[in-house]
């Protein structure tokens, strides 16, 4: 017989000091004993994955701990459900975290390894989509370094994010294979399986009790097996888990079906299974109307649910408990069947009566909302949502007469408000409202920027907040300073270190020290000269990739984002033709030399967010071989933005274009990201900015164009785009020239649509903002010439920028949510 003994009763084994010496010869015999290479033999891909297992000892080190202390405290434990973790490379991240990078890269040169040659074979893992999911990786990480004990829960996709490959300027998109070469991050954990149904129909039986029981009798189930990720705080304090969910078949294959020779019938079940957790989407404004994303949506919310209530009972606590001990995280809509999902199991596996169950379920879950953009927010169809999840449609009906009925109670409700709040859309094909049910089934909905959250209230929970004005708050997003300064940027880190000391390092909101230096000469100099460095490796790597050469000395003006019609990099590419048309009419003025740059994907279906990358492409091409403006203008479309990317462009920006339409993005972190690293700001007052406005001071961010106000009027009135477009000579000369065909000789109709859609109605305001937008533009210059008056403004972007850590999110979170 075989004891397991109790956890606790055994001391943890522990890995040693960790001198260049001894990681040398760890890494020596991972690669023999973990991969079975002789040295001699190896790739640079095994010492890659040797370096990466001896790392990984010292994180199991310290995970083991944390697992342990939490264990022994039983305290709150913080769940973040979400479908998209943007998480990018892992090595650097853990080497300097644990701080040894220094020892890392001394062992591997000791073995004629380079450190950043292996480092940068590492695949990306692009488990998202753009801002949301990155936030979550930042949220892990944060999560872990201010000592929480939480858990992310997602899905282990087989194919991350779309690879994006250019075929003449046109998005190609071709699949993504991070694990091709294995994962060594990851642990399966076999024993951590759960069952996860579909399907079927529900009977109802009587206890004995005399109280009725439904039973979900499923048509299809699969096993969602359990694969941890380590995710590590900073000075390795802490080390959480980031689980994510592999669907698999029951049965991996019909052996009756193989035997008679149907070979592909034996496996069609498995396949099925498999396909579940194969592809993340790849997030269009309108949510894909597939039933397979609500199954993977069901399925990591199901198997989330069951191992969270089987841990929390295993540590001998109650149901009644679960929201003294549990807070769950909402991470947008997309686990927002957790709602009903958690009421099945408290309800029908445990036997808690429904309206105790329902006082539990809203009590531990929390919610945060990402967009207003109506077309982003979930609604499934009824008649898929009943056929799929029969028990869960039931719920949802009970749970939506009680909130009804009680909303009715309250009297200050109308019927066109109870109409708003419903579960159920009644207009058109009848659907079910998948923010309502998140709204209603948390004690906390969040907003992601202080202007968001306002617009939350105003707009599309106007009438839950009504109902429930306490449970909408604010949470600013923030980033990890972590990856988004001391390892994108150890120039600019080693930098600060030499003025302020380096506590900023455990204290983003120390970098104010800095401000004492920002009109320092000697300070402004070093500045520029980490500044052309950073600028210098992203020309190397666009030279490397594309064959482009840029001059380091000129302005880099970057956009990186998802492409969308309301972050408008079509404003910015118009004002890049109509400055080239100046440059070219003008070449007697002192025009500041500029680099556009852009970069980002665009959702396969979305049609205008394509072709507005083939016209940065298109517009590229033309300028980039125009002799007239040589020297003064370039422009770039990198391709395949991702995580890796982002992290050698934020550094080597001088401006960072955050130009949005007022009102329409929730918050944006990459404006974060560049101000934090010495960037300009040029944008609107939209999302986060206008907090970034506040802690920077207005003197060193440039905003132009309508608020968020103005633009609710004049869509309300309706404004007349051809008559703003006719009125600037700069505006229309672009967009004719853009409709007639001068950058798209092979295709002269190709824009012809898409400047259209800005004569007739203007939507994301792009020619109401035109012009405010190009004299913004020359501000910059202006600045730009006073280059003491520049580095005395992105120095203090710096400096003051610190407040948009995650830390100080996440601490937001805890004291205000969830409280562990
Ligand atoms: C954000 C999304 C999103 N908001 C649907 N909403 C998706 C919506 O796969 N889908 O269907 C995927 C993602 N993403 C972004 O969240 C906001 O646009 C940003 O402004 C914000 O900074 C970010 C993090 O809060």
């Amino acid at each position: 017989m075989i004891k397991t003994p109790h956890s606790a009763d055994l001391p943890l084994p522990k890995r040693g000091a960790s001198s260049p010496e001894v990681l040398a010869a760890e890494i020596m015999d991972k690669l023999t004993y973990s991969i079975g290479k002789d040295a001699k033999v190896a790739t640079p891909h095994d010492w890659l994955t040797a370096t990466i297992l001896t790392v990984r000892d010292r994180i199991i080190d310290r995970w083991m701990e944390s697992t342990r202390g939490t264990y022994q405290e039983n305290g709150k434990r913080v769940y973040y459900l979400s479908l998209e973790f943007l998480i990018g490379r892992l090595m650097r991240d853990a080497l300097s975290n644990l701080g040894l990078m220094d020892d890392v890269r001394a062992a591997l040169d000791s073995l004629s390894v380079d450190l950043d040659i292996i480092a940068a074979l590492e695949p990306d893992a692009a488990l998202g989509n753009g801002g949301l999911g990155r936030l979550a990786a930042c949220f892990m990480e944060s999560m872990a370094t201010v000592n929480i004990p939480a858990y992310g829960y997602g899905i282990r996709y087989v194919h991350g994010l779309f690879r994006q490959q250019m075929a003449d300027g046109w998005q190609v998109e071709l699949p993504e294979t991070w694990l091709a070469h294995g994962n060594p991050w990851e642990f399966e954990r076999r024993e951590s399986s759960y069952e996860v149904g579909f399907g079927g129909h529900v009977d109802t039986l009587l206890g004995q009790d005399e109280k009725l029981r439904y039973v979900w009798k499923q048509s299809e189930r699969v096993i969602a097996t359990a694969y941890d990720t380590p995710s590590v705080g900073w000075r390795g304090e802490r080390v959480n888990t980031l689980r994510l969910w592999s669907a698999q078949p029951i049965d991996p294959i019909l052996l009756d079906a193989f035997n008679a020779g149907d070979h592909i019938g034996a496996l069609r079940e498995s396949n099925k299974a498999e396909s579940l957790t194969r592809v993340l989407y790849p997030a269009d404004a309108t949510p894909a109307g597939q039933e397979l994303r609500l199954r993977q949506e069901y399925f990591f919310c199901s198997a989330s649910l069951q191992d969270i209530l089987r841990r929390h009972l295993q540590q001998g606590n109650t149901l009644a408990q679960l929201p003294e001990k549990v807070a769950i995280q909402l991470n947008d809509t997309h686990p927002a069947v957790s709602v009903a999902e958690l009421m099945r199991l408290l309800v029908d596996v445990h036997g808690v009566d429904f309206e105790e169950a329902w006082e539990i379920t809203w009590k531990t879950f929390s919610y945060t909302n990402h967009t207003l953009l109506p077309e982003a927010l979930e609604s499934w169809p009824v008649p898929l949502f009943e056929r799929l999840l029969p028990r869960h449609m039931q719920l949802v009906y009970e749970i939506n007469a009680k909130i009804l009925r009680d909303a009715r109670k309250t009297r200050i409700m109308s019927d066109q408000e109870i109409r708003h709040i419903s579960l159920i859309d009644e207009t058109g094909e009848r659907r079910v409202r998948m923010g309502n049910l998140a709204f209603i089934g948390s004690h906390s909905i969040n907003g992601v920027s202080a202007l968001h959250t306002e617009l939350m209230k105003e707009t599309v929970f106007a009438d839950l907040h009504k109902l429930y004005p306490s449970r909408i708050n604010n949470k600013t997003n923030g980033i990890t300073p972590r990856r988004w300064l001391m390892q994108c940027n150890p120039g600019l880190t080693g930098l600060i270190k030499e003025a302020i000391g380096d506590a900023f390092l455990d204290d983003a909101s120390k970098l104010t020290a800095l401000d004492a230096f920002a009109d320092d000469a000697a300070f402004q100099q070093k500045f520029a000269a980490v500044k052309r460095a950073n600028k210098e490796r992203l020309a190397s790597l666009v030279a490397s990739r594309m064959g482009i050469r840029l001059d380091p000395n000129a302005m880099f003006d970057i956009q990186i984002k998802r492409i969308h019609e309301y972050k408008r990099q079509l404003l910015n590419i118009i004002e890049t033709v109509a400055l080239f048309d100046q440059m070219r009419s003008h070449p007697e003025r002192d025009w500041v030399p500029r680099v556009k740059l852009f970069a980002g994907k665009a959702a396969p279906s979305y049609h205008n967010a394509k072709l507005i990358i083939k016209l940065a492409n298109d517009v590229a091409r033309v300028i980039n071989n125009d002799p007239s403006v040589r020297g003064l203008l370039k422009v770039v479309f990198v391709p395949n933005y991702n995580v890796s990317l982002a992290e050698v462009m934020v550094p080597a920006a001088d401006l960072s274009e955050q130009i949005s339409t007022a009102g329409m993005e929730a918050s944006g972190t990459g404006n974060m990201k560049f101000a934090l690293n010495g960037a300009l700001t040029i944008g609107t007052l939209d999302g986060a900015n206008v907090e970034m406005r506040d802690h920077v001071g207005e003197e060193n961010i440039v905003i132009f164009g309508m608020t968020a106000e103005e633009v609710g009027k004049v869509r309300a009135q309706g404004h007349n785009p051809r008559a703003a477009i006719e009125a600037s000579r700069e505006l229309s000369q672009a967009l004719s020239a853009i409709a007639t065909g001068v950058f798209s000789p092979d295709d002269r109709d190709r824009y012809a649509g898409l400047m259209d859609g800005l004569y007739n109605h203007d939507w994301f305001m792009v020619a109401a903002d035109f012009d405010a937008y190009a004299q913004a533009q020359r501000d910059v210059d202006a600045i730009w010439t006073d280059s003491s008056s520049w580095y005395s403004k992105t120095i203090r972007n710096t400096a003051r920028m610190g407040w948009f850590s995650s830390d100080r999110t996440i601490r937001q979170y805890n004291s205000d949510i969830w409280r562990a």
